[in-house]
């Protein structure tokens, strides 16, 4: 088994916090995503994948959203989608998101491992590559990095 972590930092808003978990058997299993995030607007938030690990400037320079395939943007269960799409995570009135998803693109092993690469939480819903317009199948129109943490290798 492998395991990762993400320690979610504020981004383009203050106060979001997280931690996020990343498990998976072997090559070629599904990956587990689990955690909380703490701090959001309640509501439907993009979560994603991003290409890299860098934060020189914010959560800007993590880069677009993980796409080692150069797909288009979608949601979790569609085939056209960038590897990084995880679609969305819900927070409550109480501007909690417990998450727990389970994803058959992202993995922890290999030349397409998401380690090093950084987890982004946004400010508004990703409408999962169906909102018509150029943006929607890049980014989804989730708006702003509300918070962003590196994936990286722990026991
Ligand atoms: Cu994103
Ligand atoms: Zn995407």
């Amino acid at each position: 088994m492998v395991k990762a972590v993400c320690v979610l930092s504020p981004g383009s808003a203050a106060g979001i916090t997280g931690t996020i978990t990343f498990t998976q058997e072997t090559s070629g299993d599904c990956t587990l995503v689990s955690g909380q995030v703490k701090g959001l607007a309640p509501g439907k938030h993009g979560f994603h994948i991003h290409q890299f690990g860098d934060y020189t400037n914010g959560c800007v320079s993590a880069g677009a959203h993980f796409n080692p395939k150069n797909k288009s943007h979608g949601g979790p269960l569609d085939q056209e989608r960038h590897a990084g799409d995880l679609g969305n995570i819900i927070a409550g009135d109480d501007g909690v998101a417990d998450v727990s998803i389970k994803d058959q693109q992202i993995s922890l092993i290999g030349e397409n491992s998401i380690i090093g690469r950084s987890l982004v939480v946004h400010d508004k819903e990703d409408d999962l590559g169906k909102g018509g317009n150029d943006e929607s199948l890049k980014t989804g129109n989730a708006g702003p990095r509300v918070a962003c943490g590196v994936i990286g290798i722990t026991v």
